[in-house]
Order: structure tokens, then C-alpha cells, then sequence
């Protein structure tokens, strides 16, 4: 079996990575560093057209798109757990998984790389405003998932830690870039602080250099 991960320090692929530390597999991480541009490169573009990370290559399989992967290996690692067993239970967390993927994320985008969506510096800047504010509202609804796992199997991802806590560990670090205080939202902050005292996840955590919390008070 040969697994190969292409991920940044920091970035979305802190989830697949996550995965395959607490499968306990070999693989091998492949650092793509994004702030150098390496994502642009004619190899990395060979790998993936849309110049992106993840990439995870499974025996010469390349795939794309984080929720792709999450479903491969939860597939490919059944034993793991990373999703609930039962059919609604697994509908349910790859519900809020495609709401992580398609909303979140890209909103916390328009607040990091407001220039992929106008080249207009004006617009540039009210669009990390305004999606700053949206980014708020929904780390709130991330709070309201964490208080309910609190009193539910304490994982977002079902009995076990999984691909949805530590997508929510990346969006909520995300938002102390963004200049939005975590530790504000008491019952997500405390998560998270779960999800990265983990030994797997403390291992990526440690691989990929991050603090977790990179808010600065004014
Ligand atoms: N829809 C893609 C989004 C992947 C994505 O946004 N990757 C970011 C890092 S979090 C990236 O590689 N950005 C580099 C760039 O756009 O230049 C997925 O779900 O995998």
C-alpha cells in the first residue's frame, strides 16, 4: 500500500492529515509550501490542474477535493471509525462536513485571498469586512455543534475524533487569523482544545509547526 499526502502547514489538508495519523498508517506527507507558491509549479500542476491541496495518492490513484479523500479513507480505513456507522448518523456528519467545505471555508477565502475574487482593492477590503462579520456567525453555529457534542458522544464526527473535529479545529484557527478571538466562543474553544491534545492530531499539530490560536487584541 502506498499513501501519499500533499498538504501545507495550516491549511485544509490539516483534515486528511489528521486522518491518516490517527489511522496509524504509513504514508508520506509531501510539504507543499503555498506562501512560496509551490502549488503553481509545473510538477505540482502535473499532480493537480487546480493548483490545490490536498492531493492525497493512493497506489498511484490521485485524489482531489477534501471531501473526496475524507470519504476515501473512511472507507478505505473502516476500522477507524473516522464517520458514524449508522445511515442517518453518517448522512447527518457528511451534512455539516459539505457545510464546512462549501460555506465555511470558502467564506473564511474571501477574508485570506480576497484577490482571487476581485483585483478592485476597494472591493478587495470590503469583502474581508463584510465576510469577516459572516465568518462570526458561522463559528457561532460551529459553537452550537460543540455544546451539543459535549453533552452527546463528545466528538462532532460521532464516538469517535474525526474528520469533522479537526476541520473544525482548522476553520476555528482560521478565525484567529481572521482576527476573530476562539477562545469567545467558550464551548468550540474547549473542543478544540480537545481535538489538539489528541496524540494523532498533536502529532500533525507538531508537524505543521501551528499555534492555535493566532488572535492579537488590538
Ligand atoms: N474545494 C477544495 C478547496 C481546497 C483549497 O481551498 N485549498 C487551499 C488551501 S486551504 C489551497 O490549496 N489554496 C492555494 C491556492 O488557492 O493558491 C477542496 O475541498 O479540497
Amino acid at each position: 500500500m502506498s499513501l501519499k499526502l500533499y498538504f501545507s502547514p495550516g491549511a485544509c489538508s490539516f483534515v486528511p492529515h489528521s486522518m491518516l495519523q490517527l489511522a496509524g498508517v504509513d504514508y508520506e506527507p509531501v510539504m507543499v509550501k503555498l506562501h512560496k507558491g509551490e502549488q503553481h509549479s509545473e510538477a505540482y500542476k502535473a499532480l493537480n490542474p487546480r493548483g490545490q491541496v490536498p492531493v492525497l495518492v493512493d497506489n498511484g490513484q490521485v485524489i482531489t477535493q477534501i471531501l473526496a479523500i475524507i470519504l476515501h479513507l473512511d472507507q478505505k480505513f473502516p476500522e477507524v471509525q473516522f464517520l458514524p456507522t449508522g445511515t442517518v448518523a453518517r448522512t447527518k456528519a457528511i451534512e455539516i462536513l459539505a457545510w464546512m467545505n462549501n460555506t465555511v471555508h470558502p467564506t473564511f477565502t474571501h477574508i485570506f485571498m480576497p484577490q482571487k475574487f476581485s483585483d478592485d482593492l476597494a472591493v478587495q477590503a470590503a469583502l474581508k469586512t463584510f465576510n469577516t462579520q459572516t465568518y462570526k456567525g458561522l463559528l457561532s453555529e460551529l459553537e452550537g455543534m460543540a455544546r451539543n457534542a459535549q453533552t452527546e458522544s463528545g466528538w462532532l464526527s460521532g464516538k469517535h475524533i474525526g474528520p469533522l473535529d479537526a476541520y473544525a479545529l482548522t476553520l476555528t484557527r482560521w478565525g484567529s487569523i481572521a482576527g476573530i478571538d476562539p477562545t469567545s466562543y467558550t464551548a468550540l474553544w474547549a473542543h478544540i482544545e480537545k481535538v489538539a491534545a489528541d496524540a494523532a492530531v498533536a502529532k500533525v499539530i507538531e508537524r505543521e509547526r501551528l499555534q492555535l490560536n493566532l488572535y492579537k487584541p488590538d
